[in-house]
């Protein structure tokens, strides 16, 4: 029970701490057309606004047919056979952030079932990173005047590592930094699944126009973290972080390092934060610890009773009120009581067809609810297959199942297993 309670806490916290702070850059590829080009001007009306890029227009796909991580569409870029180099492989664009010392980025990658890592040399760029000033990089050495990078690679095997350039590289090209699991093994990247990369980068302090040792950058993967890199000196002047740079191709310099065979890395839900808290995937330390009993889902409605004005600012729009949820929320109200002497299986029916009842009604708000209801019934059904029975599980209630923050989490503030 306590831990119910603590999870409930932690998810007001979340929402609450977050109206501090500006609005998360995020893009979950849910508007444009499917089976579209995802071009630099469809950016730009999702928000994502970039000078120039490279390839958006001929070698990337809003994808509403194989995968998504949210919703019901991804981005799908596209790195043909035998090629390298952003001219001809994958895509470019450096986004326009907010300038500020600390952000926070996050983003869901799949690769392909048959991705090549490469022909006989194996590396190439991957997804989003961040970068500020003129973001140096592609052998051109950092000044402290001409910006930084940091940007997610892959090596043989798909060995996953964060590729850096800053002041002390002590060369031509950046350094790089494996990324590496609890056990201290190095992480691979898999095929054919989602996985979830975020990054945090902090520009080092300048005094008098000389780079202070105290840059930082941290890499979570799959809310885990598997890279913390301290001491770094990005600056000599006032740069600060300013770019979310999607930079993802093959190579390397060379057509050695070219894909075998065409190989595709599927997008989704992109975020940049100043705050953390807006990355609902590093929740408490990544993964929430919740005790499962049954494997049942259930959606606490506690937090918005009476609070109808609340959520039309939150959200602009006018709640539906529904038959059967009333009852719903009486059933949330007792649910403590539910769980301390056990569901009956009764109980737990009656709970099911009510929640049903509530997400299937037949207007817009329900069709959406029915969308969500299909991605969280996947939740328990996946956790059941675990060998520890569903007890004591570790869920992500925040983040990953449709629209459970933007939707479920501001209406019902929390998402239990019961
Ligand atoms: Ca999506």
């Amino acid at each position: 029970m306590k831990k119910l309670v603590s999870l409930i806490v932690l998810l007001l916290l979340l929402t609450d701490a977050g109206a501090a702070f500006a609005a998360p850059k995020i893009n979950t590829f849910e508007r444009p057309a499917r089976g579209s080009a995802y071009t630099l001007s469809q950016w730009g009306l999702d928000g994502w606004n970039a000078p120039w890029d490279k390839g958006m227009s001929t070698r990337t796909w809003i994808d509403g047919y194989n995968f998504n991580h949210s919703g019901g569409q991804s981005l799908r870029v596209f790195y043909p056979q035998g090629k390298i180099d952003p001219e001809f492989s994958g895509a470019q664009a450096p986004f326009a952030l907010t300038p500020a010392k600390e952000y926070y980025l996050s983003y869901w990658v799949r690769f392909s079932s048959d991705y090549s890592w490469g022909t006989t040399e194996f590396a190439g760029k991957l997804g989003i990173g961040l970068a500020g000033g003129d973001y140096c990089s592609g052998g051109i050495p950092c000044t402290g005047y001409n910006g930084f990078t940091s940007r997610m690679i892959w090596r043989s095997g798909g060995e996953a590592a964060i590729y850096y350039y800053h002041m002390d590289d002590g060369g031509q090209y950046g350094s790089y930094r494996s990324l590496r699991d609890s056990n201290n093994n190095l992480i691979y990247y898999p095929k054919g699944t989602w996985v979830n990369i975020v990054q945090r980068l902090k520009v080092n302090t300048v005094t008098n126009g000389n780079a202070n040792p105290d840059g930082e950058i941290q890499i979570w993967y799959n809310g885990v973290s598997a890279a913390n890199i301290t001491g770094l000196r990005f600056v000599r002047n006032a740069d600060q972080v300013d770019t979310a740079y999607f930079s993802s191709f093959f190579g390397g310099a060379t057509a050695s390092f070219a894909p075998t065979n065409d190989s595709y890395v599927w997008y989704d839900d992109l975020k940049v934060s100043t705050n953390r808290a807006d990355i609902c995937e590093l929740s408490t330390g990544g993964l929430l610890h919740a005790h499962v009993p049954g494997g049942r889902l259930y959606v606490d409605e506690r937090r918005h009773e009476g609070d109808d004005a609340g959520y039309r600012r939150r959200t602009g729009r006018r709640r539906h009120r529904q038959p059967g949820l009333d009852r719903v929320r009486q059933r949330a109200n007792s649910e403590d009581r539910h769980l301390s002497r056990g569901v009956s299986r009764r109980d737990a029916e009656q709970q099911r067809q009510d929640l049903a009842r509530y997400q299937f009604g037949r207007d817009r708000a329900g069709r959406d609810r029915r969308a969500e209801h299909r991605q969280l019934r996947k939740l328990p059904d996946r956790l059941a297959r675990r060998p520890d029975n569903g007890r004591h599980l570790p869920v992500r209630p925040l983040c990953g199942h449709g629209r459970l923050r933007s939707q479920l989490v501001e209406d019902h503030a929390a998402v239990l297993i019961v």
